[in-house]
């Protein structure tokens, strides 16, 4: 009997640390094997997360979550949704059974779907998951693929992530930065103030709270490749949060080629987590309490 193949499950890092990248494949939302205490875990981290929100995340991101008609009572059904969001700007959800290989993530990126891990955090893990579950990509990474401009966006940083896994690892990284500083831990200016619309930090009550009014963070003006050079954190809050201006702007800054700005990168040292530079343009320079000396990914 020929022997099984070995389980090499690779691993990848993410906002937790190295969690294993599971199969490729798409699976059915088993929306009917959902448990009361599946549908208790999201009521009372929706509940608590649109609470906390109101006056931190951004218009758009609370504007797009209701239109699409995300409630607390239960878990949304992704058939459902995908009627809204296709209608909307041409995406739709696939399930997967978690993190999913960068190659396969960024092609399902390119072709408008986003995949969304089917199963959600137990009760005991409310506050601390070692890996997106549907929680974290339902609620946090969903709404703004509503947005016309965002929806542009997130499709070209599939595309591109494609492109950047086929020049190689640096490029990939670079890549990878340009993603967490945006689509997870991203700011936006508005009239009333800084806002939220990074889904690593609409999911998360600490950061939600930390990212806006603790003093420790640096916040800092979008920068394409000051960001791209810049090192993060997987395993404390951010030391430092940039901010956009518009998404018109994070769509500006992927219509160009990024060949030559990865050959650029490649001669420039990467920037340390919480550094602050003479050319950033700075909304606060954190105190950098707490900060953990080593760890910058
Ligand atoms: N897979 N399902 C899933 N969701 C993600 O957010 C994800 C992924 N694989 C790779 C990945 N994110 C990150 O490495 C991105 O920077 C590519
Ligand atoms: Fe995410």
């Amino acid at each position: 009997m020929t022997p099984a193949t070995p389980n090499r499950v690779e691993h990848q890092l993410t906002d937790k640390g190295y969690v294993p990248v599971y199969t490729t494949a798409v699976v059915e939302q088993p929306w009917a094997s959902y448990s009361q205490a599946d549908h208790d875990v999201w009521k009372a981290l929706f509940a608590r997360q649109q609470q906390i929100l109101v006056g931190r995340a951004s218009d758009e991101f609370l504007r797009q979550q209701r239109a699409m008609g995300m409630t607390p009572d239960r878990i949304p059904r992704f058939d459902e949704l995908n009627k809204v969001l296709r209608a909307a700007t041409g995406w739709e959800l696939i399930g997967v059974e978690g993190l999913l290989p960068e190659l396969t993530f960024f092609e399902h990126l390119a072709n408008r779907r986003f995949p969304v891990t089917w199963w959600i955090r137990k009760p005991e893990q409310l506050d601390y998951l070692s890996e997106p579950d549907l929680f974290h990509d339902l609620f946090g990474h969903v709404p703004l693929l509503m947005n016309p401009v965002f929806a542009d966006y997130m499709a070209a940083y599939g595309r591109g992530g494609v492109k950047a896994h086929a020049i190689g690892p640096e490029a990939l990284v670079n890549l990878t930065r340009l993603y967490w500083y945006t689509v997870e831990f991203g700011l936006i200016k508005q009239d009333d103030g800084l806002r939220i619309y990074g889904s690593g930090i609409v999911s998360s009550k600490g950061e939600s709270i930390h990212c806006l009014e603790s003093a420790a963070p640096n916040r800092i003006g979008f920068d394409l490749e000051r960001i791209m050079r810049t090192r993060y954190r997987i395993d404390t809050y951010q030391k430092t949060y940039f901010v956009i201006e518009s998404y018109e702007q994070l769509m500006d800054a992927t219509r160009p080629d990024f060949t030559p700005i990865y050959a650029r990168l490649a001669q420039q040292e990467s920037i340390p987590a919480g550094s602050v530079l003479d050319t950033d343009t700075v909304f606060n320079r954190g105190t950098g309490e707490g900060w953990l000396n080593d760890g910058d990914v």
